[in-house]
């Protein structure tokens, strides 16, 4: 139903919907074609111009949506215990579970854990049943993982969880900030903004403070490469900057503010203190700080690198400090912006979707909030405490305090901490329940209930982006199978548990103006969420809803004022706070026996455990497997060289869980290593470097640290590498036959690398296992076997199937010229070279840059040596760049690795003085 159309079209339609990814919230522009068998298929997607976010942009994810939403590994009919079910079993069957379970350990007992990726209807339904009407607090979600310690630091300092800037802030600023954040990567069209406004305005400035030198880096003029874990020290030492050198706003923290004199007393460190904690050069710590007191306007953009970390909510609120002692807030150009990551993790936060928080920005800990909440609802309870945090929560599920879960939209096996532990906790539980899109992931794996959910396309609500700008998602397609709107399957099964009158929804406009209604109940301006001029929405007007930003009350003066710049905060007496913070450094400290820091992220083309981005070929062309990425002089301590694998360890999980083949990145710091966290045990046997991390969070805010674990790594004694690549018709399943694999995603053939380490096992005896496999498919085998390279070559109906080569080395023929040896006729094959192992020269271009032309490394680095010393001249030259414009950064890198003769630019080491700095780039 959701392929590309072929019958004959009866209606085209275009309609706007926004991308499911990130948190950038881009407007996207789809055309819905009608067929005449009255099927319903997407054929063209494209930005939408008109939307504030985007302007017609998307970034290589969003421009591949339709290349991955068709209905393979969709999860279409729910089932109960492996067993298919229909819907009234299945919630008859989880409700008699639930009541069981409440009556004999109370509501505590059962839990949600939810995602940042529901819509913001799906979030108000399944906290409004946990907290008013099972009445436990139990509802945590995946955005704890990732910026709850940043809600933390805008409520301990506003009063309330509230962006203060927008997208056009970060056009009209004199310095950006980037912290802890990829963003060339992970929110690409933000990125491609700013590189715009930097162009524009040649004099605005961008520091970069992130311990590795990442495709973000390329735009700045500063890189503080600081030692993991350092920013609290970085931000502290600002603030001393700031009263030293007469750049207080005395006015404003006297007027506006509270604590600033206790924030000072804490934060004494001299420039040089500073320097030596952080450990970058002295000279670059100044020139940041100059540059922060004599910028009329600043940004502070911070991400994951100071989110995710045991002291998160004190490193968010050492920056937004800075912000308040300056006076920069509440002013176009200036603020801290915390960027979100998902899609809508700011509606979650909206909805209370997070176990310590109520709804519509009430707090459950205030008697006042829960009245209110509870008279809106006309529920039966309302839970009286905050809830378990993610941590505390799997952690309660493996005690056997927490007894049944219900999972929707995330993947916890892969994203939590401590995979160990969540495999046990799940494994130990009387009901899991996981409402999912596909039908195999990792979670999946233990669920006793199976809950087929709506996907993109096919779900209708809305989400909130990270500038607070909400949007609607639209339901373009029929739901596939027996897939029902979560909202749809919460309300249903809440009515099974005998709630009617508070589920009986039957569009999600009901659901919002629901919701609408709350954020203005009884909020006398107390509470600046507020969208209650929605509360009446009608079903047309939401369909035809366009962007706006919160608040939304109809009052004109208070809707499009700048929040902040009257200098009303919502706290208890109207004053921002400053916090006093004494830095932290990581729990996970490195020692002798974990000498290694692994910090960990993302990819360009992945969105996170792959279960969408991982159908695209066309995605993972750009990086292909999992890898631990170090630098070249802790390979050689180690005795590796790139390609060969090693094993990571820690303190919660032992070789050879993590096994990851290594990749050179000169950019990273000594004795510390990177690894994207995308890969898993569906895509991976190996790669799933959560399981490294231990429990270690945040007390406030309780997000995991998950930039910074300790481990050992040590070389795997690898003795055979193995690549097999198969067409895809009647593909066989061969993973159980090695040690290690990685599955590499392609459209053409399906592909496996993988490792065996066992001594016993000889390349004979492994292919003969091997080709045993195919033997009722009726092959003809080739083979050539040496001592160091064998390979070994299966036809069918003299059209070669799969092709099959095993090394004692890391094995460097080239993918894809293997794989057009696939499918072709036996004659038309040169099947002594192929045995050989030896590549035509045209496959060896190189890793491809441009996904969206299929350019590759070295035609681009031919390019830059013929002349092309720009970006915008490979793009004339080789059109890479100049569709979603995704690969500029990394153009711009190859560009300044391979021209000589242009001036470098002062990237990572700066030692300039701003006054010097006037003639760089
Ligand atoms: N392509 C892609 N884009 C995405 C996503 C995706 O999966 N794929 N996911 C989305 C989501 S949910 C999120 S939360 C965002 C995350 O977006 P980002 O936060 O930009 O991405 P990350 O790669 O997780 O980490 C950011 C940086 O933090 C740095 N870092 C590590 N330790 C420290 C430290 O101690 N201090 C500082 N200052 N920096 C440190 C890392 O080196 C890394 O470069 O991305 C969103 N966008
Ligand atoms: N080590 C390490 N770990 C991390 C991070 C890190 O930087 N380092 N980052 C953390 C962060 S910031 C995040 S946000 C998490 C992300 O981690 P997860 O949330 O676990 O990852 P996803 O792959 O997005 O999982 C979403 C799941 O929901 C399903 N799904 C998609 N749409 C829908 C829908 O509409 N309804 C339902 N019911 N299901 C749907 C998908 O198929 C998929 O199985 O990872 C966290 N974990
Ligand atoms: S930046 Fe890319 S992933 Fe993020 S919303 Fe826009 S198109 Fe989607
Ligand atoms: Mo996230």
């Amino acid at each position: 139903m959701n392929a590309r159309v072929s019958n004959t079209i009866t209606s085209e339609k275009i309609c706007h919907t926004t991308c499911p990814y990130c948190g950038v919230g881009c407007g996207v522009e789809v055309t819905v074609n009608e067929t005449t068998d009255g099927k319903k298929a997407l054929s063209k997607l494209e930005g939408n111009r008109q939307h504030p976010a985007n302007f017609g942009q998307l970034c290589v994810k969003g421009s591949n949506l339709l290349e991955t939403n068709d209905l393979s590994n969709r999860l279409l009919h729910p089932s109960i215990d492996g067993k298919r079910a229909s819907w009234p079993d299945a919630y008859q069957h989880i409700a008699d579970k639930l009541s069981t379970i409440i009556k004999e350990h109370g509501p505590d007992a059962v839990a949600f854990y939810v995602s940042g990726q529901l819509l913001t209807e799906d979030y108000y339904v399944v906290n409004k049943l946990a907290k008013g009407y099972l009445g436990t607090a139990n509802v945590d979600t995946n955005s704890r993982l990732c910026m709850s310690s940043a809600v933390s630091a805008y409520k301990r300092a506003f009063g309330e969880d509230i962006v203060p800037c927008d997208y056009q802030d970060l056009e009209n600023t004199d310095l950006l900030v980037l912290i802890g954040s990829n963003a060339a990567w992970t929110h690409p069209i933000l990125f491609q903004r700013m590189e715009k406004a930097k162009k524009l305005n040649p004099s605005m400035k961008i520091v970069h403070v992130d311990p590795r030198a990442n495709a973000t880096t390329s735009l700045a003029d500063l890189h503080l490469a600081i030692k993991p874990g350092s920013d609290a020290y970085l931000f502290n030492g600002l603030l001393a900057y700031i009263a030293d050198n007469n750049a207080l706003d005395n006015s404003f923290i006297e007027t506006h503010t509270d604590g600033f004199n206790d924030a000072l007393a804490c934060a004494t460190l001299s420039v040089e203190e500073v320097a030596q904690l952080c450990d970058v050069p002295i000279d670059n710590i100044r020139t940041f700080y100059s540059l922060f007191v004599s910028s009329p306007r600043a940004i502070s953009f911070y991400s994951m690198g100071i989110n995710q970390s045991n002291s998160g909510v004190d490193k968010a609120n050492s920056i937004i400090n800075c912000h308040l002692a300056s006076g920069k807030i509440g002013k176009e150009g200036s603020g801290p912006f915390s960027i979100t990551g998902q899609p809508n993790a700011m509606g979650g936060r909206e909805v209370g979707g997070l176990a310590n928080m109520l709804a519509a920005h009430m707090d459950i800990e205030n008697p006042k909030h829960r009245e209110k909440v509870k008279n809106y609802w006309q529920s039966p309870t309302i839970a009286t405490n905050g809830g378990l945090k993610a941590v505390d929560l799997f952690d309660a599920i493996e005690n056997g305090k927490v007894k049944a879960v219900w999972i929707m939209a995330t993947n916890p096996l892969v994203s939590m901490p401590n995979r160990n532990k969540i495999e046990r906790a799940l494994a130990k539980a009387e009901l899991v329940v996981v409402s999912d899109v596909v039908e195999k992931n990792d979670t999946l794996a233990f669920a006793d209930v199976k809950l087929p959910a709506t996907a993109w396309s096919e779900k209708d609500g809305t989400v909130t982006n990270s500038e607070r700008r909400v949007s609607r998602q639209q339901g373009l397609l029929i739901p596939p199978g027996e897939a029902k709107h979560d909202w749809q399957i919460i309300s249903e099964f809440a009515q099974t548990m005998g709630f009617n009158e508070g589920f009986n929804f039957s569009h999600p406009s009901e659901v919002y103006a629901e919701h609408a209604g709350l954020s203005g109940h009884d909020n006398h301006d107390e509470r600046y969420f507020n969208i209650s001029a929605h509360q009446h929405i009608s079903k047309h007007q939401y369909n035809t809803l366009r962007p706006f930003r919160w608040p939304l009350t109809g009052d004109d003066t208070k809707d499009n004022a700048r929040v902040f710049s009257d200098g009303k905060f919502y706290t208890d007496n109207g004053r921002a706070k400053f916090m006093p913070i004494l830095p932290r450094l990581p729990e996970q400290a490195t020692s002798d026996a974990f000498p290694f820091v692994l910090n960990t992220g993302r990819l360009r083309d992945q969105w996170h455990t792959m279960t969408r981005t991982g159908k695209a070929g066309k995605l993972t062309q750009h990086i292909a497997e999992s890898c631990l990425y170090i630098n070249a002089n802790d390979a050689d301590a180690l005795g590796v060289i790139e390609g060969e694998a090693v094993y990571l360890s820690s303190q919660v999980s032992e070789a050879p869980q993590i096994c990851l083949p290594v990749k050179i990145d000169n950019k990273l710091r000594e004795k510390t290593c990177f690894a994207p966290i995308h890969w898993n045990q569906t895509f991976a046997s190996s790669a799933s470097i959560a399981r490294l991390f231990t429990d270690a969070r945040d007390p406030l805010s309780g997000q995991p640290e998950l930039k910074h674990a300790a481990i050992q790594i040590t070389k795997v004694p690898a003795l055979t590498h193995i690549q097999v690549i198969q067409s895809k018709l009647d593909a066989l399943d061969l993973t159980h036959h090695f040690d290690h694999w990685q599955k590499i995603v392609r459209d053409d053939v399906d592909c496996i690398r993988a490792l065996m380490t066992q001594e016993k096992v000889t390349a004979n005896s492994l292919i003969n296992k091997i080709v045993c496999d195919y033997s009722a498919l009726d092959c003809q085998v080739f083979s050539r076997i040496t001592d160091d390279l064998s390979v070994v070559v299966l036809t069918k109906d003299d059209i070669v199937k799969t092709v099959i080569v095993l090394s004692n080395t890391v094995i460097e023929i080239e993918q894809d010229w293997l794989a057009q040896q696939v499918y072709k006729q036996l004659d038309d094959v040169d099947l002594g070279t192929l045995l050989r192992g030896i590549p035509d020269e045209s496959f060896t271009l190189g890793r491809q840059v441009c996904s969206c032309f299929n350019v590759r490394e070295k035609t681009i680095v031919e390019a830059i040596s013929n002349g092309c010393s720009s970006v915008s001249a490979l793009g004339d030259a080789l059109q890479c760049g100049t569709n979603c414009g995704s690969c500029k950064s990394e153009l711009a890198e190859l560009v300044q690795t391979h021209t000589t003769d242009i001036p470098i630019k002062l990237v990572p080491t700066l030692t300039a003085t701003v006054a010097d700095r006037e003639d760089v780039v």
